[in-house]
């Protein structure tokens, strides 16, 4: 087993709702065991004219291979509504590797650590939520230097439903 870490996002079609449906179904993925799920967080899009995004990060204990994984989360994708029109544009459901274990991970689907996750704290702060406070990535980087280069801006964490 290892521990694997899933950034969420959605800006489609009830975000909230998405996240929690694929919350459910990561729950159901085989030789797996859902361990946390952070708060959601609303911030705006990154890039402009798009709806606000919700976002969180699922943790989870997994023996599946890293490419069977990444099959199974497009997978959920697909299964709720995920349309492919245009890189970066709006979608119903985005499920991203961030961290897989203390993997690192260089191939032409799969680069692990999440290659933009230091500069995005829709990705950092829900992710501190679930970490060990004094997690390395694979590439060396503490998470709390990321945190501190990071700043909680325009980020809004939404109450529990
Ligand atoms: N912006 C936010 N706030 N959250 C995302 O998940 C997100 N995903 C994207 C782009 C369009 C870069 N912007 C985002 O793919």
């Amino acid at each position: 087993m290892e521990r694997i870490y899933i950034g969420m996002g959605s800006n489609l079609a009830d975000p909230a709702e998405q996240l929690r449906n694929a919350v459910e179904a990561l729950a159901q993925l085989p030789q797996s065991a859902l361990v946390g799920v952070s708060a959601f967080y609303q911030s705006d899009s990154l890039l402009p004219g798009q709806p606000r995004y919700t976002n969180a990060v699922a943790a989870l204990d997994s023996s599946l291979a890293p490419l069977d994984l990444l099959d199974a989360l497009q997978s959920i994708e697909n299964g709720q509504g995920r349309e492919r029109l245009e890189r970066w544009g709006p979608r119903t459901l985005d499920l991203d590797i961030l961290l897989f274990g203390d993997r690192l991970i260089d191939e032409p689907r799969l680069k692990v650590p999440h290659y933009h996750m230091q500069e995005r704290a829709f990705v950092l702060y829900p992710l501190a939520e679930l970490a060990p406070a004094d997690l390395r990535l694979a590439d060396g980087r503490d998470l709390k230097d990321l945190l501190a280069a990071c700043p909680f801006v325009g980020l809004e964490r939404l109450p529990p439903t």
